[in-house]
């Protein structure tokens, strides 16, 4: 029997990609502080000129997909991290882009076999969200937390 697990001491030669959106970026700069902050803690190089880390900014959660799709697709990241932030309040369609930045997101990661960590805040309010991204606790560190497991567990398996 095989046990696989990821470690989060695993950051050497870990290349990581990250997708942020910018709409309600009040919350989304936080949530990239926050992870930047943990992957630099675990010994990723999150310095300007770092070839470990790629950040690509996108207008709203919606975009998420298609622009992770083109990094995992790039073959250069072994870890994908999404962030965005959708409030109830700010829009009619809190659904449809809920809706349609998780789908999508789950699809890139199964299709390309590259995991894509889903760091997309949905709560109902401004405050809800400003909560989960640093004035309580910042979720932005535990999607770093969950991007580097990933990307450890990823290589310790098999290939297909
Ligand atoms: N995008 C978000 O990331 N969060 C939101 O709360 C949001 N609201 O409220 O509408 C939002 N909309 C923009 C959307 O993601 C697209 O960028 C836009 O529709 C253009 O395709």
């Amino acid at each position: 029997m095989a046990t696989f697990e990821g470690r989060f001491s695993d950051a050497a030669g870990l290349r990581v990609g990250i997708v942020v959106a910018r709409f309600n970026d009040l919350v989304t700069a936080k949530l990239l502080s926050g992870c930047l902050d943990c992957l630099k803690r675990h010994g990723v190089d999150v310095s300007e000129t770092s070839p470990q880390l790629d950040v690509a900014w996108v207008p709203g959660s919606f975009e998420l997909p298609i622009v992770a799709q083109q990094m995992a697709r790039s073959g250069q990241y072994q870890v994908l991290i999404t962030l965005g932030a959708v409030i109830r309040g700010d829009t009619p369609h809190f659904d449809v882009v809920v809706a349609e930045a998780s789908k999508g997101i789950a699809a890139v990661a199964r299709d390309t076999s590259v995991p894509v960590i889903f760091g997309v805040l949905t709560t109902d309010t401004m405050q809800q969200a400003l909560e989960r991204a640093g004035i309580k606790s910042n979720l932005g560190w535990s999607y770093g937390l969950e991007a580097l497991e990933m990307g450890s567990l990823m290589r310790t398996l098999p290939s297909a």
